[in-house]
C-alpha cells in the first residue's frame, strides 16, 4: 500500500501527472451530474470556448463573500462567473482529501473555485497546451510541481467521448510542440480554425487517459495535454480545481534529488509578469 502511494507520487513528478482511481462516490457525482446539466440546459456555450467545450468558473461562497470575483471577459454574453456550495463539496470531499494526503502533497492550497469544462455531444477535440501562467518566475524550473489540477469527469471517458491525453514528462522536457502551439486559452487557441494543425497533431509520444467516472487526476499546471473530440450523442463533463502545492522555493519534505541552481538561489519576494508560454527555464 505504501509502495503503491510513493508510485503514484513519484509518477506526478516524473510524469508530470497521475490518476487516483475511485475518488468521489456516486451520490455526490450524482449531485455534479445535476448541477451541471441544469446550468447547461440554461446556459449557452458561445462559439470561442468550443474547444475547451465550456469555461464556467464557479467560484466558492467564501471568496465571492470577500470580493475576489475575476472581471468577466470582454465580450462574454453568458453568465460564465458564479457562485456556488457546490465548490466546497467538491474541495472538501474526504476522497480527495485522503487522496492529496496519500500523494504527500504538502502546502496544498485551493484557488476556491471549480472549473466546469464539458465536451457536448460531437464536440471538437481540446488543443495541446499547458496551463502554467508564470514562466518569466524561477518557480517554472521546480523538479517538483507547484501548481496543479485536481480533476473529475462525471461521465466514464474512453477516445469516443473525449477523454484526456497527455504527454509524459513535458512539464520538464521541452519537445518541438512547445513551439508550435498558441498560449493556451487565448485569442490565438480561441481563433485557431483547421483541427489539422500542430496544436491537434497526432503525437507520437501522446499517451491517452480513459477514466472511469469520480476517478481523479491530478497533473502539473505546466503538463502538455489535450482532449479527444467527442464523437458520442452525451455530454462529457469535467470539474478542475486548480491548487498551488509545495509553497516556492521550499522543496518537498521528502525531496532528495537535486535542487537546480535557479530554484535554491531564487528571491521568493520578486514578482513576475505573468507569461504563459514557456521560457529558458523549460529545458
Ligand atoms: O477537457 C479536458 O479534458 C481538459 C481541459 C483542459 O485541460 C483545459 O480546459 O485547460
Ligand atoms: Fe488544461
Amino acid at each position: 500500500m505504501v509502495t503503491e502511494t510513493h508510485e503514484k507520487r513519484d509518477q506526478l513528478v516524473a510524469d508530470g501527472y497521475t490518476v487516483i482511481p475511485g475518488v468521489f462516490g456516486e451520490a455526490l457525482l450524482q449531485e455534479f451530474r445535476d448541477w451541471s446539466e441544469e446550468y447547461f440546459g440554461q446556459h449557452e456555450v458561445e462559439h470561442r470556448y468550443r474547444y475547451q467545450g465550456s469555461d464556467v468558473s464557479v467560484i466558492s461562497p467564501a471568496r465571492w463573500a470577500r470580493g475576489d470575483i475575476p472581471a468577466p471577459r470582454p465580450g462574454d454574453k453568458s453568465e460564465r462567473i458564479l457562485s456556488d456550495p457546490i465548490v466546497d463539496k467538491f474541495l472538501d470531499d474526504p476522497g480527495l482529501q485522503m487522496a492529496c494526503k496519500s500523494l504527500q502533497l504538502e502546502g496544498l492550497k485551493s484557488a476556491e473555485n471549480l472549473l466546469i469544462l464539458a465536451k457536448p455531444a460531437h464536440g471538437p477535440p481540446l488543443y495541446w497546451h499547458q496551463d502554467f501562467m508564470n514562466w518569466n518566475s524561477p518557480i517554472s524550473a521546480t523538479p517538483w510541481p507547484t501548481k496543479v489540477f485536481l480533476s473529475t469527469y462525471l461521465t466514464d471517458t474512453s477516445v469516443a467521448n473525449g477523454c484526456l491525453r497527455v504527454i509524459p514528462g513535458t512539464h520538464l522536457r521541452r519537445i518541438d510542440l512547445h513551439d508550435m502551439i498558441p498560449d493556451a486559452h487565448g485569442e490565438d487557441a480561441q481563433a485557431l480554425e483547421s483541427l489539422d494543425g500542430p496544436a491537434f497533431m497526432e503525437h507520437p509520444d501522446a499517451v491517452d487517459l480513459p477514466m472511469r467516472a469520480g476517478d481523479m487526476v491530478v497533473a502539473d499546471a505546466r503538463l502538455l495535454h489535450a482532449a479527444h473530440p467527442n464523437t458520442t450523442d452525451a455530454r462529457r463533463t469535467l470539474m478542475l480545481a486548480w491548487h498551488d502545492v509545495f509553497p516556492f522555493p521550499e522543496p518537498p519534505s521528502w525531496w532528495t534529488d537535486p535542487i537546480p541552481t535557479v530554484v535554491r538561489e531564487a528571491d521568493p519576494t520578486v514578482e513576475y509578469e505573468p507569461r504563459r508560454s514557456p521560457s529558458k527555464y523549460l529545458r
